[in-house]
């Protein structure tokens, strides 16, 4: 039967890090809050709400829902101001080979992306008619390590969990997957990624053939 490939956006299909990077950075300025790369790590896969929440607890900040609200809404105008003249040659090495080898051999593509802002960027990008089945940041409640957003993109395509395979970047995505009972594959660094069934450093380092194995399966 057809397997379900599904892929996480941030960190395997674009690398918007650096963009959400400097949005909470000048977010965490105007609260005088010292916001480094290294604390941005922990920000990789988690809620837009959840992040903002990381950034105040590094300051020992409390505020009010309603200041809440006011500083999300401000740190996503920045970000999409920044990834406004994002294009193709943002995409991530080997990506669209990937998903046109996946296409070619009649499997199912799926995103399964934290971010509400998934849609626009894989227009941006010109990747979107890969895409049978989208679940974002506005379809799921549950955040990842929560497998929600995997097992409602599998349920879309009618896949059962063991036939999906999933490309994440970040630990909590890994282990979303494992929860699911999906095939983790890291996109990244072995002794981060420590619990995907396979690891990466990026799809170039992943031949075609690994990916006929993993159809025949
Ligand atoms: C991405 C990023 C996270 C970001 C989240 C929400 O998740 O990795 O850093 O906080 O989306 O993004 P937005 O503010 O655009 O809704 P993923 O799952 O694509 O890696
Ligand atoms: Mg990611």
């Amino acid at each position: 039967s057809k397997k379900a490939f599904i892929f996480d956006l941030d960190g395997v299909i674009v690398d918007t890090a650096k963009y959400h990077f400097m949005a909470w950075q000048k977010l965490a300025d105007s609260l005088d809050i010292l916001f480094t790369p290294e604390h941005n790590e922990e920000l990789k896969g988690v809620s837009r709400v959840r992040s903002l929440e990381i950034i105040l607890q590094l300051g020992n900040v409390t505020a009010s829902e309603e200041e809440k609200q006011k500083w999300l809404t401000q740190k996503n105008e920045d970000y999409l101001s920044y990834i406004e003249k994002m294009d193709e040659s943002e995409i991530l090495p080997a990506v669209r080979e990937t998903l046109e080898f996946i296409k070619e051999n009649g499997q199912h593509i799926a995103l399964g992306s934290a971010s509400k802002n998934a849609r626009p960027i894989l227009e941006k990008v010109g990747l979107l008619h890969f895409f049978d089945v989208i679940v974002d940041g506005n379809d799921v409640t549950n955040a990842k390590p929560d497998p929600e957003v995997f097992v409602r993109a599998s349920k879309l395509l009618g896949v059962s969990n063991e036939n999906a395979i999933v490309f994440e970047d970040s630990v909590a995505g890994i282990q979303a997957a494992n929860i699911a009972g999906m095939l983790s594959i890291g996109i990244g660094e072995k002794n981060v990624l420590k619990e995907a069934k396979y690891c990466f450093p990026n799809f170039l380092h992943m031949d075609t053939s690994f990916i006929e194995t993993l159809i025949k399966k």
